[in-house]
């Protein structure tokens, strides 16, 4: 199964110490990486295959005589017979230095990561002794199927291998010119980018409008007027924002759903937004949803806490809402949940099993949490409303080039980005 883990821990011993200071060669992490690699290799295949490549390795931590190395490997794709595999190593108790007793150690209270690595790994198809229905859940028994069975099953929760929606947030509310030149303003602008970002693999644009002059409206002739140029460069999905700016009214934010699109935000709580407060009263929310309903409108339910997750769940109780539903998980607002892997855990396990789920993460947790969430089944929002750079000190040229690096990364693990047509099937657009 996809995602599948194994783990060894171990204590390094005096005679894995290869260099002066009692340090461990890089090659002994390797050596579990292979040992990983053979345990999950024989858990899928019932054969130990053979390790063709690393893509990647990156010794982060000296590691020690002494010291405890936790490692895992996970199933990140399968093809006929290769095995996409991600390491990595921890260290979880090291040796204490400094005066201390040689005997002495501490157990860290946060593991350091020392090494992590990509790699692929064989099985022969004459050596694979179980059925490929076995990791591959869904798939129909029989002989191995074409690596294009395996990355157009049907959507659903547990479809890891099937397409992953990507949405571009490519305006935002709280950004301005100041922070980065490649903000879009205009109709033109907007439209263009939009453009871009369908072209790097987005299906859905998470739509801000500003005036010309940078200012935030919810104006439903701008939303319009900046709509139409969309769809004069693109097919993508449009998905306005019912959110505004921080202190807009409910009233206000409604604006763009005179605009009839097919989906558009449905923030399920108040959090604390910075230092300011993004205030969803449950009236509110409420009033906001019956906007929605009315206008055939479906909402893409914004999650920034655990809390908001059920909010929703009580929205579709009551009627206000219709299954399946669409959740965002908003991670790393400051104030809010913060962006992390228990978090997503956690999360995705309060969701209907008919719901999809995705993740928007802020800043530079943008990277990690859209690939977790792409790992997990999930799908991901990425652009420069949440996080303006590429990597550290890089400013993104835009939301296009966050795009195709989350398209990339999907399609590396045998995820391919929907395309509009395909994100509504995946969705069930139009079907509540
Ligand atoms: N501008 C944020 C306060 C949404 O679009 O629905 C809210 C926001 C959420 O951007
Ligand atoms: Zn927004």
């Amino acid at each position: 199964m996809i995602g599948t883990r194994v783990t060894l821990r171990l204590r390094m011993s005096a005679q894995d110490a290869h260099y002066a200071g009692d340090l461990v060669d890089g090659a002994r992490l390797l050596a579990l990486f292979g040992d990983l690699a053979t345990e999950l290799l024989i858990r899928l295949d019932g054969d130990e295959g053979l390790f063709r490549a690393y893509e990647t390795i990156e010794f982060l931590a000296p590691v020690f005589a002494g010291d405890f190395v936790e490692a895992t490997a996970e199933l990140l794709s399968v093809g006929n017979t290769s095995r996409k595999l991600r390491f990595e190593a921890r260290k979880v108790i090291t040796s204490a230095r400094g005066g201390l007793a040689p005997s002495a150690a501490d157990v860290l209270s946060e593991p350091i990561v020392v090494a992590r690595a990509i790699g692929t790994c064989v099985v022969p198809r004459d050596l694979q002794r179980r059925p490929r229905e076995l990791y591959m859940p869904g798939l129909p028994a029989g002989p191995p199927p074409t690596p294009a069975a395996i990355v157009t099953p049907p959507a659903g929760q547990g479809d890891v291998t099937g397409d992953v929606v990507l949405t571009a947030a490519i305006v935002g509310a709280e950004l301005t010119r100041a922070q980065t030149p490649h903000l879009p303003l205009t109709p033109a602008e907007v439209a263009d980018e939009a453009a871009r970002c369908r072209e790097a693999g987005a299906a859905i644009i998470h739509l801000h409008v500003r005036e010309d002059d940078g200012s935030n409206t919810q104006s439903s002739e701008r939303f319009a007027e900046v709509m139409d140029a969309i769809r004069r460069k693109c097919d993508c999905i449009l998905q306005p924002s019912t959110g505004g700016a921080v202190g807009m009214p409910t009233d206000v934010r409604a604006g763009p759903l005179a605009c009839r699109p097919e989906m558009a935000s449905l923030n399920c709580g108040t959090i604390n937004f910075g230092d300011d407060v993004f205030v969803n009263s449950r009236p509110d929310i409420r009033r906001l949803a019956a906007r929605m309903r009315e206008a055939g409108v479906t909402p893409e339910l914004e999650c920034y806490e655990v809390g908001h997750v059920e909010e929703a769940l009580a929205l579709a109780a009551e009627g206000a809402i219709a299954a399946p539903l669409h959740f965002q998980f908003v991670l790393g607002v400051k104030g809010a949940i913060p962006a992390r892997e228990d978090v997503v855990a956690f999360m995705r396990t309060l969701v209907p099993p008919d719901a999809t789920w995705g993740v928007a993460a802020i800043g530079r947790w943008q990277q990690p949490m859209t690939e977790l969430a792409i790992r997990l089944g999930g799908h991901a929002r990425v652009g420069i409303e949440d996080n303006l750079y590429l990597k550290r000190g890089l400013l993104s040229e835009g939301s296009a080039p966050l795009v195709a690096r989350a398209a990339e990364y999907a399609r590396s693990i045998g995820r391919l980005p929907a395309d509009p047509a395909r994100a509504r099937s995946i969705l069930n657009l139009g079907a509540r």
